[in-house]
C-alpha cells in the first residue's frame, strides 16, 4: 500500500512533464510551420487576360513609328498575378513582347502599367490619381492604393489620401523585367499596402509610356500618328488604356462606355477579389506570423 502512495506523486509529476513537453512541442511545431509559410512565396490572386486585345475598346491602332513594330503585343497583357513572400508583395505582369527602346535600368521603357487596388467600398476615390487614363472607376469599388509602374526609377505607391502633387512611396519598391524576357515584376513592401489582400479588387490598366503624356500615358486620337494611337477621338473622353485586365469580352464594353459628345468618360470595373483557398490551419498560421513579428521573433 505504501508503495502505491509513494508512486502517485511520481505518476502525476510524469504526466505534468509529458503535458508540458507536448505543449512546448506543439508550440514549436506551429512556430516552425508559420516560419515555413512566411518564407514560401504563395499566390494570392492570378488571372489571365485575353491575347490580342491590345486595342482598347476594340478600335485602337498602334502609332506608326517603327518602334511600335509589329504594331501589336507591346501592350498586350496576358497574365496578372499577386503573391506574398516574407514582408513583400510581388505583382507579375506577363506580355508577349517587352522592349526597352530608351534603355531604362528596369529592362523596359515602352510599357506602362497602373494598378489601382480597392479594398473597402466605403472609402477611397473613384477618379484616377492624376488625369491621363480618361476613365472613372466603379463607384461601388473606390480605390485606396495605386501602384504606378514606369521606368527610370519612377515606380511608386500612392494612397487615396495623397494630394495630387505627392511624389509617391518608393522605399523598397522595385520594378524589373524578369529573365524570361516577358514578365514585369513589381515588388512592394507589405507595409505600403496595409490590410487583407484576400479582399483586394484590382484595376489593371496598360498603356504606352510617354514621359510627356498626361500621367505618362501616350494619347489616343482619331487617327494614328507617328507617336499617337488612332481609333479613338481627339477629345479627352476616350480612354488612353490600350489593354485592361478583364474577363473575355468585357474590356470592349467597359472601355467603350465613354460618350465624348456628352463629355462622359468610360466607367470601368475591377477584377477580384481572390477566392480565399486558405484552410483554417493556414489562417491560424497567418495569425501566428503576425504574433511572432509583434514579439520581434526572427522568422
Ligand atoms: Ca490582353
Ligand atoms: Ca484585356
Amino acid at each position: 500500500m505504501g508503495g502505491v502512495r509513494h508512486r502517485i506523486p511520481v505518476i502525476v509529476g510524469t504526466a505534468a512533464l509529458i503535458l508540458i513537453l507536448t505543449v512546448l512541442g506543439t508550440a514549436a511545431f506551429i512556430a516552425g510551420q508559420a516560419k515555413e509559410r512566411f518564407n514560401r512565396e504563395r499566390v494570392i490572386f492570378a488571372m489571365a487576360d485575353p491575347a490580342g486585345d491590345d486595342y482598347g475598346p476594340g478600335t485602337y491602332e498602334y502609332p506608326t513609328d517603327s518602334i511600335f513594330d509589329p504594331k501589336k503585343e507591346h501592350f498586350d497583357l496576358q497574365e496578372f498575378s499577386v503573391s506574398a513572400h516574407r514582408n513583400i508583395y510581388n505583382f507579375d505582369l506577363a506580355f508577349p513582347r517587352v522592349t526597352n527602346p530608351w534603355g531604362a535600368s528596369e529592362g523596359f521603357s515602352h510599357t506602362m502599367v497602373q494598378i489601382y487596388i480597392s479594398d473597402d467600398p466605403d472609402r477611397g476615390r473613384i477618379e484616377t490619381f492624376r488625369e491621363g487614363a480618361n476613365v472613372i472607376f466603379d463607384p461601388r469599388h473606390p480605390w485606396q492604393y495605386f501602384i504606378k509602374v514606369v521606368s527610370f526609377n519612377k515606380t511608386a505607391v500612392y494612397h487615396a489620401s495623397d494630394y495630387d502633387g505627392a511624389d509617391g512611396r518608393d522605399s523598397g519598391v522595385k520594378a524589373r523585367l524578369q529573365p524570361d524576357g516577358g514578365t514585369l515584376r513589381v515588388t512592394v513592401p507589405k507595409e505600403l499596402l496595409p490590410g487583407d489582400p484576400y479582399k483586394w479588387r484590382y484595376y489593371v490598366l496598360v498603356g504606352s509610356q510617354d514621359g510627356l503624356g498626361p500621367d505618362n500615358f501616350r494619347k489616343v486620337n482619331t487617327t494614328a500618328g507617328r507617336w499617337v494611337f488612332g481609333g479613338g477621338t481627339d477629345s479627352d473622353y476616350d480612354p488612353n488604356i490600350i489593354d485592361l485586365l478583364a474577363p473575355p469580352g468585357k474590356q470592349e464594353s467597359l472601355l467603350g462606355s465613354y460618350d465624348a459628345a456628352r463629355r462622359q468618360p468610360a466607367v470601368i470595373e475591377p477584377v477580384g477579389p481572390p477566392e480565399s483557398s486558405m484552410t483554417g490551419w493556414e489562417k491560424m498560421l497567418d495569425k501566428v506570423i503576425v504574433f511572432l513579428q509583434k514579439m520581434k521573433v526572427k522568422i
